[in-house]
């Protein structure tokens, strides 16, 4: 299992990207619409791994609500593993306390899960399974 991606919470994707920009990458590819998540997506790749910047498309979206409560910054951590549907099995063995009963739709053609903050000791994790036979940004 390697870091796929974090996720930051912003309300500007182009001002969200000053650091990222000035750091010296580069967006990879076009902003995209995650309809399900309801966010707007900037991807920044870091080696294997991504940096993903989070705008809020509508008000009752997961980042919009963040965003009510907290400073823009680290909103979760995801790891990349093989299947999420058999890891997701193995966690819920162990008591994990998953945030939807099935894996939703995530960037580039994922299959995403979240894991609860509580059961993260405080950080929201979450899960990405790759279409088969892509890596990562794909
Ligand atoms: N990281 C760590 N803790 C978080 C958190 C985060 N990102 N978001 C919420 N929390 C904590 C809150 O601090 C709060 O803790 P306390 O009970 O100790 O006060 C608790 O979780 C409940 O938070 P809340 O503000 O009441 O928010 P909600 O219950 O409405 O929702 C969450 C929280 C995590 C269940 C919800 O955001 C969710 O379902 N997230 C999953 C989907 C998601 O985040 N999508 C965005 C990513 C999009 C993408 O990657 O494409």
């Amino acid at each position: 299992m390697i870091l796929d991606h974090i996720g930051i919470a912003t309300p500007n994707l182009d001002v969200g990207s000053a650091p990222y920009l000035a750091l010296g990458f580069v967006p990879e590819g076009a902003d995209e619409i995650v309809e399900a998540q309801g966010v707007k997506v900037r991807v920044f790749r870091v080696g294997e791994s991504m940096v993903e910047l989070l705008e809020p498309m509508r008000p009752d979206s997961a980042i919009a609500k963040y965003l009510e409560k907290n400073r823009p910054g680290l909103h979760h951590t995801a790891y990349r593993v093989e299947s999420v549907d058999a890891e997701m099995k193995r966690l819920q063995e162990g008591g994990a306390q998953f945030l939807s009963a099935q894996p939703g739709p995530g960037l580039h053609g994922t299959r995403v899960v979240f894991l609860h903050p509580k059961w993260g000791q405080g950080t929201l994790i979450e899960l990405v399974e790759h279409p088969q036979g892509q890596g990562a940004g794909h």
